[in-house]
């Protein structure tokens, strides 16, 4: 006989989980103490939002499910952030919740909430356990559910003494992933298309990718000379310095490649949805019709086709797509082959920062020196804001699994999804980058980096506003401005006073020896960069947008 908390971390232990996030309660106080008993890991987190974050970032960077624990009602709420990203950006989680007993359930008991209406447009799947006996099934289940397919959030509910019965029940087998691959037709369909084509393109995203399914298709580009690009921040599919490469298809893209894209007679999307934002509100590729042709590749039949009529539809993961298509090769050298190569250079001249900016505080020598300091191997974690369009065009992603920023758009994952970078790859550099704004959404994660001894850098961009949304506002209402300023703490002094390393630059000059100091702290540690508000983005000023020059 065991109780429902020792079969939930029966079947954790089962699906290979060796670390969980959460934020107590009193609703899972049986899983807390069969936990006691277990080798799982249990990262203690400061809010819900930046747990199920966490857990979508394990998701994200490992393609097995991230699981994280929450309260009921308060903790369920404020963990929906992580469940959207999750579900928007295709991550594997898996988020346990608590429940009101089985009994006081529709009374609207202390913290209850009907949590398949709560999540049911954001979670791919939502279970309530009424019968502890029934857990390692579900759990089991859950976790298949997560990964497969398109991967996605699973909620799963746990009513307070279900979790406390005794029962006899049969132990959790392991899920085990399906992959679905694709039939030779599919890839000789893609071929022919090739073979007619004068203007390919390429653009790759979403998730089930793997290492060498990553290795498989940059050989394969190689082999067609095929231009490629990867959709908003999934940029760490492909080596940017690969020849094939043609930039970030995302927010701000480069109009140059955009416009070849506009004009290809041929895309084949590999593992993306190629949603409104890659897509340039579906302007890139028209929805319904693209007047490309197109071979969408997606692990999961109900999207293909959903948004984008395709001319050859292939279900079948990312990574085994890349495996059969690197087994072909075409007849002679494609008159692509010169197009492609100047595509690249295009590319390394977009992606090469500014000397200049307004105030001292200049980010584009500062990111040339990032370059040139960054291991190939670096994790740079960011939220939402236009900081991060830094990282995006002038970071040079090389290796798999080196980005965790939510394609969502949702503010405040940097600081958690570092974290939990961290954790998973002790042994890589992991750079927070975060707005000042961004960073207050979930910085109360610094405080879990310093209890686990995660030494993860954050890089503020401080600027005093929330800038994007300044610079809408700047853009549609000139000089009216309304609800975007912030008055910020000194975060090098919050830093230390969470017993991390803090610096603050002022000037380009002393990035780089902040940074070093930083580094060689050993500490988790934020570096508040003083950015003037007038270097809203890369190439226009505040004023400029302001004054529509
Ligand atoms: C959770 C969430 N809330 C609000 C927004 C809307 N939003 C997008 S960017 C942004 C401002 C970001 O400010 P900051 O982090 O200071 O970066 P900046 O744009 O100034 O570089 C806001 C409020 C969002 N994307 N996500």
């Amino acid at each position: 006989m065991k109780t429902g908390g020792q079969l939930i971390v029966e079947a954790l232990e089962a699906n290979g989980v060796e670390r969980i996030y959460s934020v107590p309660g009193e609703s899972y106080l049986a899983v807390l103490d069969a936990l006691h008993d277990s080798k799982i890991s249990n990262i203690v987190c400061r809010q819900e939002g930046g747990a199920a974050m966490m857990a979508d970032c394990e998701g994200r960077l490992t393609g097995r499910p991230g699981v994280c624990f929450v309260t009921r009602g308060p903790g369920a709420t404020n963990a929906s952030p992580g469940i959207h990203i999750a579900q928007q950006d295709s991550n594997p989680v898996v988020m346990f919740v608590g429940q009101v007993a089985r009994g006081n359930l529709e009374r609207e008991a202390f913290q209850e909430v009907d949590y398949k209406a709560f999540f049911g447009s954001m979670a791919k799947w939502v279970v309530e356990i009424d019968d502890a006996a029934r857990i390692p099934e579900l759990v089991t289940r859950a976790f298949s559910v997560a990964a497969s397919g398109r991967p996605g959030p699973v909620v799963v509910a746990l009513p307070e003494d279900m979790l406390t019965d005794e029962v006899e029940a049969p132990s959790a087998l392991p899920f085990v992933p399906v992959e679905t691959a694709p039939g030779e037709a599919a890839i000789a369909a893609t071929v022919a298309l090739l073979e007619k084509a004068e203007r390919p393109f390429v653009i790759l995203g979403g998730t089930r990718w793997t290492e060498d399914a990553v290795d498989a298709m940059c050989a394969a580009l190689e082999t067609w000379k095929l231009p490629v690009g990867c959709s908003f921040r999934r940029q760490a599919l492909c080596d940017q310095l690969h020849a094939s490469y043609a930039g970030d298809v995302g927010i701000g893209i480069n109009p140059k490649l955009g416009d070849y894209i506009k004009k290809a007679d041929m895309v084949l999307l590999v593992g993306g949805r190629f949603g409104e934002m890659p897509s340039s509100d579906y302007s890139l590729l028209k929805s319904p019709y693209p007047d490309q042709k197109l071979v969408h590749v997606y692990p999961d039949a109900s999207e293909l086709g959903r948004v984008y009529r395709p001319t050859v539809a292939i279900n079948a993961t990312p990574a085994a797509f890349a495996q059969a298509f690197a087994v072909t090769g075409p007849k002679a050298t494609p008159v692509w082959a010169n197009r492609t190569a100047e595509l690249h250079e295009d590319y390394l001249s977009w992606s090469t920062p500014p000397a200049d900016g307004p105030g001292p505080v200049k980010m584009g020598p500062i990111m040339a020196w990032l370059e040139k300091t960054l291991p190939e191997d670096v994790i740079i974690a960011n939220g939402a804001g236009n900081f991060a369009t830094w990282v995006h065009r002038f970071h040079r992603f090389r290796r798999f699994a080196s980005q965790a920023a939510p394609t969502s758009g949702s503010m405040g994952y940097g600081v958690p999804g570092g974290v939990a970078a961290k954790l998973m790859f002790p042994e890589r550099e992991v750079i927070v980058w975060a707005g000042d704004g961004d960073f207050l959404m979930n910085g109360q994660e610094f405080a879990t980096a310093l209890q686990y001894g995660a030494p993860v850098i954050v890089v503020i961009l401080n600027n005093g506003i929330y800038g994007t949304i300044r610079m809408h506002q700047e853009r549609e209402y000139p000089g009216r401005v309304s609800g975007t300023t912030l008055r910020n703490p000194d975060f090098a002094a919050l830093a230390r006073a969470y017993g991390g390393h803090g610096e603050t630059v002022e000037r380009t000059e002393d990035f780089a020896a902040a940074f070093e100091r930083a580094r060689a702290s050993g500490l988790p540690a934020i570096i508040d960069v003083k950015l003037d508000p007038e270097a809203i983005t890369p190439t226009r000023t505040l004023t400029q947008i302001r004054e529509k020059r």
